[in-house]
């Protein structure tokens, strides 16, 4: 079994050195690899150096900051090229807690796309405004009545794959890159048949470095979702490719 984490970075030098370790010690099976979209603070630069040292961390460079959802097309190529069995997406900023790796890893065993979920079991938000928490949490209400995902979170962004499931995707094809990527690729992935899992995780605000969060992330959300539920509709979905054994299924812990 080898495990790849994907780590999208912009700006985040204050916690890549941090970061890294805490994943590593996880498992020795996993490995890490950085998404670096030439961070001005030299987030890159630290990786590299980082990378030195270390034979289980990988960098790549992108030359300008062209968003989370292509950074994490090209770690998901880079990954399935190298030969992993799973593919993480994960913060590079704390919000995710590297403890949850473990589970992630058990439960990945029988499921194609597990999902670190806030919403599971109540909220699991730390630290969150009030405002950001609803827009969250109603992004995901209206998420689930237009497209009928059935997950609590369909937004949040520590997620694991195996790999066959990424190989059946049309990996670009997929545009959207803020909220709108993790329903698209969530969605495409239900669609075809893939068992879905969602298992709970407590999500905590980035306490270092700034907030890449954007309006322009929003309203690509809005309008993504109500594509995604009229392709839902009328069948424009290709449902030909890699659609596995047994219906679709979604479990819950
Ligand atoms: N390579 C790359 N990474 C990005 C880009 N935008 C965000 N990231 C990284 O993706 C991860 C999640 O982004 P965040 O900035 O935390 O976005 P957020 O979670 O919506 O907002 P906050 O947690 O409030 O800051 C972090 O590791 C970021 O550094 C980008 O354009 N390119
Ligand atoms: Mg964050």
């Amino acid at each position: 079994m080898r495990a790849l984490v994907i780590l999208p970075t912009y700006n985040e030098i204050e916690n890549l050195p941090r970061i890294v370790p805490q994943i590593l010690e996880v498992d020795p099976d996993l490995e890490v690899l950085v998404v670096d979209d030439d961070s001005p603070d030299g987030t890159g630069k630290e990786a590299d150096r980082m990378a030195e040292v270390n034979p289980r961390l990988s960098v790549i460079h992108r030359a300008s900051k062209m968003g989370l959802g292509s950074a994490y097309i090209t770690g998901f190529k880079y990954g399935i090229e190298k030969g992993f069995d799973y593919l993480f997406e994960m913060d590079a900023d704390f919000s995710h807690d590297a403890k949850y790796l473990k589970d992630f890893l058990r439960e990945i065993k029988e499921a194609d796309l597990v999902v670190g979920s806030r919403y599971l079991q109540g909220v699991n938000v730390i630290n969150w405004p009030m405002s950001r928490l609803l827009l969250s949490y109603f992004a995901n209400v209206y998420t689930r009545i237009i497209t009928g995902l059935p997950l609590r979170d369909a937004t949040g962004g520590f997620k694991c794959y195996r790999r066959e499931a990424l190989e059946a995707i049309e990996l670009d094809s997929v545009r959207s890159d803020g909220y709108s990527f993790q329903i698209e690729m969530s969605f495409k992935l239900w669609r075809k048949g893939f068992r879905l899992k969602e298992i709970p995780i407590i999500f905590y605000d980035r306490q270092r470095g700034e907030s890449k969060m954007s309006k322009k992330i929003v309203r690509e959300a809005v309008w993504m979702v109500w594509r995604l539920g009229l392709e839902r509709l009328f069948g424009r979905e290709d449902s030909a490719a890699g659609k596995p054994q047994g219906s679709s299924s979604l479990q819950r812990t």
